[in-house]
């Protein structure tokens, strides 16, 4: 299969918080439409959309209740196809959110499995179970197993009328579907390929490697709320999941060989020898895979809410590992962001006085790997996290549940809160800002979540033209992945692996050398010139820096001023064999 991929860079959109045309203070399709030269200036090649389909939004949207179906507050499947043919005019291809670990309650599926009784026709298409033996319904502990919810309490919820719990790994409205029944694969599969008839050039699949259980169910170690990086071997990357993806490989992508399709699949607490064997091109399963190493990292010992400043040789070890191993087999996703992580310029770099530098520079250290790199909507501007004074302010339901389960036991409010402000899925969620105007361009109305203050100079307005901004620097960036092979194709190799504030590697193909460093702190750092390059040889050419002049390497080390960042290339002087 054609890996075009490799110097593709993809964008997200988070529909609901990207561009409103109608006022309501949701967004929409037809905003997206009206958005389309933001992504051609960028120079992006793929558009994942976060979903769009009909939903209760228990989990905006990550609950479906018709995968064949707009929901009205996005638009319609007009809207939908106008869409879909303006970016392939732009020559963007569309990449559609895949949730099938589970849907919405109110799918016709699961209302039909629920209200079938134990022996209704789609009883087996979800995972539904009695009460632990000797506890009567609702009973507390009578739940089948221990297994907690990603989103707190427990993953069963009792159904009244059959006396029989249901399997959420997420929200209670967000019941999982049982893939051992033959007919929901093929249900799914047949749904995918609606949508690849329809134009749609792939897919990021949610939490693709819970899809599989052990079975039978049983109780395992419990997994406390933040558990998503250990996961759980009862459910992640389960013992059938490598077939189900290769039966869907045959069933679905094989029926479109002429086809540049893209597929991701997002798997929290995937190690880095299943990524191997989920991302192998022979073993025709995904293209690549989103992994949670390097953002488990800060999660201190009460879990994501609870987090530890970064060790960047932490970092080093992590994602150069996975560059390695990972790169030289299948192949790599790289993102800081996307709808469920805090903003990167506030949690790993410093949004205050450095915020343009540091959103720079991490996206500069982020961009050069060997892997397809992911911009979530706002990054490309340098957008911070959201400013929250009380719970009233938050949405998110995985927030929410935290919070009211940890308050309940008795936790300080202010430290929950505190956890929240850090690392809450709201953070990434606060409407897009492309203008100074009170709804920072997103919208006429009120928006769903408070657009963040800093808008009215934090804007894609005041950077569209200005060379220095944040988004010039992305722009560069995507251009570099296209233009130069040595960063789609190179070798990577990791320098100064132990320097505490530098990030530094070297990308090597056919006799070029790309080395890129950067200073991840904000204060001066310096390394030493033969950590960077082999003794004789030089850094070559500066072919793209996030501050203007950037530093001139001296006769034994490179000085850096704060978050500087900046990469040089070597032709045919590679010392690689
Ligand atoms: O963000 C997380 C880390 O705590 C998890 O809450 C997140 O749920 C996990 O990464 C799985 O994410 C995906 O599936 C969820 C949905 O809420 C997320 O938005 C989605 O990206 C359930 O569909």
């Amino acid at each position: 299969m054609s890996s075009w991929w490799k110097s593709a860079v993809v964008y997200q959109i988070y529909p609901r918080s990207f561009a409103d045309s109608n006022g309501d203070g949701v967004g929409d399709l037809p905003g997206i439409e009206s958005r389309l030269d933001h992504l051609s200036d960028l120079g992006v090649d793929v558009v994942w959309l976060s979903p769009i389909y009909t939903s209760p939004q228990a989990d905006n949207g990550y609950d479906i209740a018709d995968y064949q179906g707009i929901d009205p507050m996005f638009g319609t499947l007009d809207d939908f196809d106008r869409l879909l043919a303006a970016l392939h005019d732009r020559g963007i291809k569309l990449v559609m959110d895949l949730v099938v670990n589970h849907t919405s309650d109110e799918h016709p599926w699961f209302v039909s499995s629920r209200d079938g009784g134990p022996d209704g026709p789609h009883r087996d298409w979800y995972w539904w179970r009695p009460p632990r033996e000797g506890f009567a319904p609702g009973a507390p502990g009578a739940e089948p197993t221990n297994w907690e919810s990603f989103f707190s309490g427990p993953a069963w919820s009792l159904d009244e009328a059959s006396g029989e719990y249901y399997l959420h790994l997420f929200d209670r409205k967000q019941p999982d579907l049982n893939w051992e029944n033959a007919q929901v694969r093929h249900a799914v599969y047949a749904m995918m390929r609606w949508w690849l008839d329809r134009g749609v050039d792939g897919f990021r699949m949610d939490v693709i490697n819970l899809i599989s259980k052990v079975l039978p169910l049983r109780d395992g170690a419990p997994n406390g709320h933040g558990a998503l990086g250990d996961g759980s071997p009862l459910y992640t990357t389960g013992p059938r999941v490598h077939e189900y993806l290769q039966e869907m490989h045959r069933e679905v992508f094989d029926r479109y060989p002429d086809r540049e399709l893209l597929t991701v699949g997002e798997t929290p607490g995937v190690t880095l020898e299943e990524a191997i064997a989920f991302t192998d091109p022979n073993r025709r399963e995904v293209d690549m895979v989103f992994q949670f190493e390097h953002v488990g990292l800060d999660h201190g010992p009460g879990g994501k809410f609870d987090p530890v400043p970064l060790d960047l040789r932490d970092l080093k070890a992590s994602l150069g590992r996975w560059q390695v191993e990972l790169g030289s087999v299948g192949w790599n996703s790289l993102y800081w962001d996307n709808h469920d992580q805090p903003r990167a310029v506030s949690r790993f770099g410093d949004d205050g006085a450095h915020g343009r530098a540091s959103a720079t520079a991490l996206a500069t250290l982020l961009h050069l790997h060997r892997g397809t790199p992911y911009v979530y909507q706002g990054e490309e501007l340098g957008m911070t996290n959201a400013p929250v004074t009380s719970i009233d302010d938050v949405d998110d339901v995985e927030s929410r549940g935290f919070y009211l389960q940890q308050a309940a036991a008795g936790h300080d409010p202010e430290v929950l809160l505190d956890g929240i402000r850090a690392m809450g899925r709201d953070n990434a969620r606060t409407p897009v800002q492309w203008s100074a105007e009170p709804g920072a361009g997103f919208t006429t109305g009120t928006p769903w979540l408070a657009v963040n203050p800093n808008h009215t100079w934090l804007n894609a307005d005041a950077q569209r033209d200005d060379p220095a901004s944040v988004l010039a620097h992305y722009r560069a960036l995507i251009a570099l992945r296209h233009d130069e092979p040595v960063v789609a194709d190179g070798d990577f190799t990791m320098l100064a692996g132990d320097h505490p504030h530098v990030y530094a590697y070297a990308r090597e193909l056919d006799g070029d050398r790309l080395v890129v460093v950067v200073n991840v702190s904000s204060e001066p750092q310096e390394v030493a010139l033969a950590d960077l390059a082999p003794a004789g040889t030089a850094l070559g050419d500066v072919v793209l820096a996030n501050l203007t002049d950037p530093t001139p390497p001296e006769d034994d080390a490179v000085r850096l001023r704060p978050w500087e960042a900046w990469a040089r290339l070597a032709r045919g002087t590679s010392t690689a064999p």
